[in-house]
């Protein structure tokens, strides 16, 4: 097979209108859809929270969005609710081609730990089988797109070089949330001395 495109998290929680929306998230999927057309093996990433996440600001006593407090060993940012499991926010976007026998790998299952990646949790040690996936399909080269450049899209992309897979950015399709503006510049520039390719 050789090459696979990784969808990360086109969601409706991170378009416009959505619980934690990704400005212009929405425009991704145009260029995801005709994308796809290039590649025998797409798959699809979901974010998808239990409803007592620890992610989630209002799980946090005290705490705001966008605070920063430490979780297991990692620094973690507090989010508004979002892609809870099952509710219409965590489904992808209406227009999003994606079709029967497209695998999905779902991330952010266990409460107490947070998932950018595609590949692990942020602890580093919780899989979601997303490597063994591609290596058991043949695949070496990944050309990642999605929603958000500068979390999900960029460690899935780091993840991907670790795991020794050549990665490609498509940075037209992913669009990053900018808490800091010029967070997706950062994280295309990152990704890019990491040894991935930026088209
Ligand atoms: C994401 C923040 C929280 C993402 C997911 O998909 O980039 N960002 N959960
Ligand atoms: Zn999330």
């Amino acid at each position: 097979m050789g090459k696979a495109l990784i969808v990360v998290d086109v969601q409706n929680d991170f378009c416009p209108g959505g619980a934690l929306a990704v400005p212009e998230g929405d425009r991704v999927v145009e260029v995801i859809n005709n994308l796809r057309q290039g590649f025998d093996l797409v798959v699809f990433t979901q974010d998808w929270h239990p409803a007592d996440h620890a992610s989630f600001a209002a799980n946090q006593p005290g705490k705001k969005v966008y605070d920063v407090i430490r979780l297991g060993e990692a620094d973690q940012v507090l989010w508004p609710v979002h892609c809870v499991q099952n509710t219409p926010g965590a489904a992808f976007h209406s227009r999003l081609d994606i079709r029967p026998g497209d695998p999905v790998f779902q991330k952010g299952t266990l409460t107490a730990v947070d998932s950018y990646s595609g590949f692990m949790d942020n602890d580093g040690v919780h899989d979601t089988g997303l490597g063994d996936f591609l290596r058991e399909k043949g695949v070496t080269q990944l050309t990642v797109a999605g929603l958000a450049t500068d979390y999900c899209v960029k460690f899935t992309v780091l993840d991907g070089l670790k795991q020794g897979f050549q990665v490609v950015v498509a940075q037209n399709g992913c669009r990053g949330v900018n808490l800091t503006p010029g967070d997706d510049r950062k994280a295309l520039a990152e990704m890019e001395s990491a040894g991935a390719g930026v088209i």
